[in-house]
């Protein structure tokens, strides 16, 4: 049978899910004006990300990887959440989850793929009571551009300042020695702890191909009992998260796509809203 479009029998399949599930790629993130990767003018129609993105970028060239990331990082701190993000958001609220998923046990868990942090920048403009919650329910699989990880220590901290050291800060792109890239500990770090005070050579802590994702634990506990998958603006190309339909399929969840456009999944889907999904999840979960 193909995917139903009907909102009202949506709702109802929302009103009855006890665990509901979120998996949002980079079109969650488009309307805020951060590239997807593989649509028109995606990031990796015009870079290679094994140049790029990859450990043995950064191994063999960590000047270029790190100017990479930090000019993405500006275009990050620049960008504000959109509707669909509020949205999302909003499902944390008692009195939101009450009304569109009385059935849930605890709010939906947001597992992104994105590394902008825009999910929980969201968060903040939630009444403060209802923060730390909501936080909680949000899983960066592919880390944060806002995160870093010292390669001696392994110490992972998070930060919006910006630039992380001073020359990242020279715009004309000419190869910054490693002494002057972000270091465990150094400038762009204000009140150190007893942490992160080693002086290694820090990394973007993105998770690069190759690399085992984020909280896959927890995602695989959660996706066990999951009963309704919302899968917002990814391709479904990149594993594990391309998997995840699959796995509540073949537990009789149901699944609900939320795309601009179609893809090869979308026959096995419940539900398809096909449209910007800033317009769409903020209709559908009104
Ligand atoms: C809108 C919209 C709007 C636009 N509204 N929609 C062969 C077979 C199977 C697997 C492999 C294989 N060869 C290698 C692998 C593994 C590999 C993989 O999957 N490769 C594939 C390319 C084949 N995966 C990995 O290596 C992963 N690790 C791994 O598998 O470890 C093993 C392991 C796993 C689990 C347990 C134990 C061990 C790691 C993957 C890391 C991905 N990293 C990146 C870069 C992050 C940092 C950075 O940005 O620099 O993550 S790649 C990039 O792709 C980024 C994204 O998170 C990820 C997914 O992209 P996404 O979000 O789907 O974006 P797009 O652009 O593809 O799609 C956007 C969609 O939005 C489109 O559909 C649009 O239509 C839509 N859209 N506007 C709604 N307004
Ligand atoms: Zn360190």
């Amino acid at each position: 049978m193909p995917p139903s479009s009907d909102v009202d029998a949506f709702r109802s399949a929302l009103r009855s899910a006890k665990s509901v599930i979120i998996l949002a790629g980079a079109g969650l993130s488009a309307a805020s004006g951060i590239p997807t990767y593989r649509g028109d003018g995606g990031l990796w129609k015009s870079n290679n990300p094994s140049e790029l993105a990859s450990p043995n970028a950064f191994q063999v060239d960590p000047s270029r990887v790190w100017q990479f990331y930090h000019r993405r990082r500006e275009m990050c701190l620049r960008a504000q959440p959109n509707a669909a993000h509020k949205a999302l958001a909003a499902l944390s609220l008692p009195s939101v989850l009450s009304r569109v998923a009385p059935a849930a046990s605890s709010p939906p868990l947001l597992i992104t793929q994105n590394f902008d942090s825009l999910s929980l920048r969201a968060v903040d403009s939630l009444p403060p009571d209802n923060q730390a919650t909501a936080r909680e329910h949000v899983l960066e699989m592919h880390g944060s551009v806002f995160t870093t990880r010292c390669m001696s220590c392994q110490h992972v901290q998070r930060s919006y300042d910006t630039p992380l050291s001073s020359a990242l800060a020279n715009p004309d792109g000419h190869p910054i020695p490693v002494s002057g890239l972000p270091r465990c500990g150094g400038e762009g770090w204000a009140g150190g702890n007893r942490y992160g005070r080693c002086g290694g050579l820090l990394r973007p802590n993105v998770v690069w191909f190759g690399e085992v994702p984020e909280h896959m634990g927890e995602i695989a506990r959660r996706l066990n009992w999951c009963d309704l998958l919302l899968v917002v603006g990814t391709s479904s190309l990149v594993h594990p998260a391309a998997g995840f339909a699959r796995t509540v399929e073949s537990r009789n969840g149901k699944v609900a796509i939320f795309n601009t456009e179609r893809s090869s999944n979308d026959d096995d889907a419940d539900f398809l809203f096909l449209g910007p999904c800033e317009d769409t999840l903020p209709t559908v979960l009104a």
